[in-house]
């Protein structure tokens, strides 16, 4: 009789295939030792052990962005969730489905605090969708099928689960179910109706998307409606993969730096259609594009979640309905007809195809950093995929890649330092057949650099480019310009790149010149395994429009007027 019975973690594992889990990522602990024994049944489950929560926690939410299915996370109780928060408030941030299983403490020892033992409720409430504990082993099948509905459902995020210790050792009798189903509203005919007279009324529109939940067709559809209505679309934050950069009615995207040019028009528009966008702090622009509540222009607001929906802007018309079911919808429209905004989507147009082109770099620097972002926009291929960690280099990559499906950007709108590489490993052992390339700063990549070491376990890896400033450059920036000259904790010293390539058994360059790239990154793009490209930057190249001195002259400027005032 015994036999039929399993142990409360070969159902955890039972329960993630039947979810058709394939990959998860984790680093152990004595806490799940009996999840870790089942998957050594599941040759299915690709299960990646890596170096620190973070990078894992980053992986797995890379996993979920670029896939739309949870990324599954498996940590140890206190110091591994601890380590882990990082990924799952990006997760959170960035409205990316990801499921968290923490081990704990056995039931009998709870609340003493026992050895490592943590509230997780209390700990993760505020950073996730959900948070539970599963108490009894008979309940891993439906516990585990509520996760996955709701870490994939309305606005997708992170779920985490505790799993005491001796509730995996116990055993039942229990049915997994599966697979998950994702739940998403779709647009009523009428919400459809009112949104095409909104449009036909409008002389300046204006649409942005954003968020998650975006399939490839989706994307394609959203392309078509835009293209059919001849509609201006920009991004929100690192979300310029959703459409495809090079069509006419690309105008760019509302990041951290954002074209003063988009800007200023942003806020002539007398029609926003924002799709799946938050339109949150960075979008906005601080909160300076949209008045709050009222807008200030006509809102049409589609969001995954209802909570979403006139939550900071009093949206005009809101829709709630996930992204695929409000594309086709939208592409299935007749398009408006008499179009009085042809000049202006032409214009918006013509501003961002101008800032392609790169400011010439400052005096002195021999990396001319926006001459080889251009030959990466015509080298990468169509399904490349590239992340980015956060910080003022991702100026570059932002401002003149083009990014398009199947191609992917993920980055982390968190503004979470240490998220390129990991997510650049994630997506290789996605896609291994794809060039994945990983855009971080010198600070981040010290963040988390060290799962080179799980790409190199994996036998496969991306390539890394570090932009080398010897800064954490953006706290550097906001410094000058708030306290000019008073530099203080922003000074880096770092180790010798190409050292630490040569320590992780991976092709490493070092990059002075601008001739030296090309080379550099056609030698990495010809291996299989990872590749570390130091670009050794003149640290005045604080961002692509401004030098350090510039920052620092404007800020004395403005204190000295302040003074004359
Ligand atoms: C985990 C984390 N810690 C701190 C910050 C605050 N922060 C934002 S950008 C930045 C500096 C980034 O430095 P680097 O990676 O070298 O990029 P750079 O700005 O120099 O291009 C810091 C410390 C953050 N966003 N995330
Ligand atoms: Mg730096």
């Amino acid at each position: 009789m015994t036999t039929n019975l399993m142990s409360g973690g070969q159902l955890v594992v039972a329960a993630l295939r039947a979810h058709r889990v394939d990959m998860a990522f984790s680093v152990a602990g004595e806490s799940y030792l009996e999840v870790l024994d089942a998957l050594f049944d599941a040759p299915d489950i690709h299960l990646v052990t890596c170096r620190q929560e973070g990078g894992a926690a980053f992986m797995a939410e890379a996993y979920g962005k670029l896939t739309g299915k949870p990324g599954v996370l498996l940590v140890t109780r206190g110091p591994g969730a601890c380590n882990a928060s990082i990924g799952i408030h990006t997760a959170f941030q960035d409205s990316t489905p990801m499921v968290v299983l923490v081990g704990q403490v056995a039931r009998h020892q709870l609340d003493r605090e026992a050895f490592q033992e943590v509230d997780f409720r209390r700990m993760f409430s505020p950073l996730a969708k959900w948070v539970a504990q599963i108490d009894m082993a008979e309940r891993v099948p439906e516990l585990i099928n509520q996760a996955f509905q709701i870490a994939v459902s309305g606005r997708p995020g992170p779920v985490v689960l505790a799993l005491p210790e001796d509730m995996l050792r116990d055993r039942c009798a229990a049915a997994v179910a599966g697979p998950y189903r994702a739940v998403r509203a779709h647009p009523g005919a009428a919400d459809l109706g009112e949104l095409h007279r909104l449009l036909a009324a409008a002389e300046r529109p204006m649409m942005l998307v954003g968020g998650s939940g975006w399939s490839d067709l989706a994307c394609r559809d959203i392309a078509g409606f835009a293209q059919a209505n001849d509609l201006p679309v920009c991004c929100s934050f690192r979300r310029q993969d959703i459409i495809d950069n090079r069509l006419p009615c690309f105008v760019g995207d509302l990041g951290t730096g954002a074209s003063p040019a988009l800007v200023a028009r942003f806020k002539q528009v007398d029609l926003l259609l924002a799709v799946g966008a938050r339109i949150g702090e960075i979008t906005s622009q601080s909160y300076s594009l949209l008045g709050i509540p009222e807008p200030g222009k006509v809102l049409v607001h589609v969001h995954a979640s209802a909570e979403e929906l006139g939550r900071v802007f009093r949206p005009t018309l809101a829709i709630q309905s996930g992204m695929p079911e409000f594309a086709s919808a939208a592409a299935a429209l007749p398009p408006v007809t008499s179009l009085r905004w042809s000049s202006w989507r032409v214009a918006a147009r013509a501003e961002y195809e101008a800032g392609l082109v790169p400011s010439p770099s400052p005096k002195g620097g021999l990396l001319d950093l926006g001459e080889i972002m251009g030959w990466l926009r015509d080298r990468l291929p169509d399904d490349a995929i590239v992340t980015s960690d956060a910080g003022n280099f991702s100026g570059w990559p932002n401002r003149f890649l083009q990014y398009r499906r199947p191609g992917r950007q993920l980055g982390p709108t968190s503004g979470a330092m240490g998220y390129g590489v990991p997510a650049a490993v994630a997506a290789k052992l996605v896609h291994p057949d794809r060039l994945v390339v990983g855009f971080c700063g010198d600070g981040g990549f010290m963040m988390t650099g060290q799962e080179l070491a799980t790409a190199g376990l994996e036998g496969m890896g991306p390539i890394i480019l570090v932009f080398n400033n010897t800064m954490y450059g953006t706290i550097r920036m906001h410094q000058e310009r708030r306290f000019p000259g008073r530099v203080v904790g922003t000074a880096l010293k770092n180790p010798d790149f190409l050292a630490l390539a040569r320590a992780y058994e991976v092709f490493g360059a070092s990059v002075t010149r601008t001739a030296e790239f090309v080379p550099a990154f056609e030698e990495a793009a010809s291996r299989s395994q990872a590749a570390i490209i130091e670009l050794k930057m003149d640290p005045e190249m604080i961002t692509t429009r401004a030098t350090l001195s510039d920052i620092r002259r404007q800020a004395a400027e403005r204190q000295t007027e302040r003074v004359e005032a």
